[in-house]
């Protein structure tokens, strides 16, 4: 079933007599037919498909709905033909993507007990029938035939959000001291009236202290109150005494939209595993927070359950999920120092909601002199 109430699990079969005749039985009986997309030569350890195996579909829950006239009895489902010699049964498939079928129509039921799914079977996933010498079933013209090859594709509804504009990437305050770096003669260390937690050591490095109309660049800064930065000298100059302004080194500043993540990708690489994404953009934004922690009250959690609006729409019948333009991951994995663990993504588990750290991703791969290894980290 999907959200519109419609079942889209059930498909019409129908099987014509060679003449127009009416009465006539006809049964129907449904085979898993081999995957094929995975055979020995590109799955040799039957990963995704056991070809040792006479069945391979993920799910058992697929066969014939008891409907109007016909009868459904071991897995086969019979009905009389009409005045123009169709019979027709419905069958109903099961909701995991890259199950298949092939239904065998006859005359004759007792030929139904014959019938098998050809494993390791190329792309052709055929049927045949081990009481007619293991011939392939045809698809005409017998007494015995069968339908094309019918594969399950389920829908992904793919809501897509982001954070609003940048804020807070810019500090102001007065400097208090300036002295020159005992450990290095061309910088100075500038003690400051900021205050910053304790997981912000060496965030502003490499960012900006603007004093007096000069720039100069933060080799390094401490935490707690009266945080001291480390800057190079400009030329000869040490920085001055007063207001300052310091900016840390993200691409985007202040006032600058967090973007929408980029899906234009997501649709070829479902495609193998028989799943179609459908998007849908919410138009309000998340408030800004530049270390989005999982553990905090406005939290990943928090967000997931405040902004998701098709949350409830969630079941085991109608897959959605929830994408997030957001900033960056914990103060421990968002490179800033550019130093340890790099979090470009995560899905929240048991939440549901998948992050993309866009600011973690813009300090990899634009111009970050310093590679790291990186973790896509899921909890
Ligand atoms: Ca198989
Ligand atoms: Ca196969
Ligand atoms: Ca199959």
């Amino acid at each position: 079933m999907n959200e519109s109430g419609l079942n889209y699990r059930l498909v019409d079969v129908r099987a014509k007599l060679s003449e127009a005749k009416s009465g006539v039985p006809i049964s129907f009986r449904g085979v898993d037919v081999d995957d094929p997309t995975a055979n020995s030569d590109n799955d040799p350890s039957g990963i995704i498909d056991n070809e040792s195996l006479t069945a391979d579909n993920r799910s058992s829950n697929w066969g014939f709905a008891s409907t109007g006239s016909v009868t459904v009895e071991n897995g086969v489902a019979t009905v009389v033909t009409d005045a123009d010699g169709f019979a027709t049964v419905e069958f109903y498939v099961s909701t995991q993507p890259g199950d298949n079928w092939r239904v065998v129509a006859t005359t004759n039921p007792s030929q139904l007990d014959g019938i098998y799914a050809i494993q390791d079977d190329g792309f052709y996933a055929r049927v045949a029938d081990a009481n007619n010498h293991d011939q392939v079933v045809p698809g005409a013209d017998a007494e015995m035939v069968d339908t094309q090859m019918l594969t399950a594709w389920r829908n992904l509804n793919v809501e897509v959000a982001s954070m609003g504009p940048v804020t807070g990437n810019t500090l102001e305050g007065m400097i208090t001291n300036v002295v020159p770096d005992p450990s290095n003669a061309a910088n100075s260390m500038v003690t400051t009236n900021l205050k910053l937690d304790s997981s912000e050591v060496n965030r502003f490095n490499p960012g900006e202290l603007t004093v007096g109309g000069a720039t100069f660049k933060v080799l390094g800064n401490s935490a707690g109150a009266g945080v001291t930065l480390t800057v190079a000298n400009n030329g000869n100059t040490a920085p001055g005494k007063g207001s300052f302004r310091l900016k840390d080194d993200d691409i985007l500043q202040d006032g600058q939209d967090v973007p929408t993540p980029d899906t234009s990708k997501l649709a070829d690489a479902l495609k193998p595993v028989f799943i179609t994404p459908r998007y849908f953009v919410d138009e309000g934004q998340i408030p800004f927070v530049a270390n989005l922690d999982g553990n905090t009250v406005s939290g990943r959690p928090a967000v997931v359950n405040k902004y998701w609006q098709r949350k409830n729409k969630n079941s085991p019948d109608n897959w959605e999920v929830f994408v997030v333009g957001a900033f960056q991951n914990d103060t421990g994995s968002d490179l800033d120092p550019y130093s340890g663990r790099a979090s470009y993504g995560t899905t929240v588990q048991g939440y549901g909601g998948s992050f993309i750290w866009t600011e973690t991703i813009n300090d990899k791969f634009q111009g970050n002199p310093n590679a790291v290894t990186p973790l896509m980290k899921r909890n």
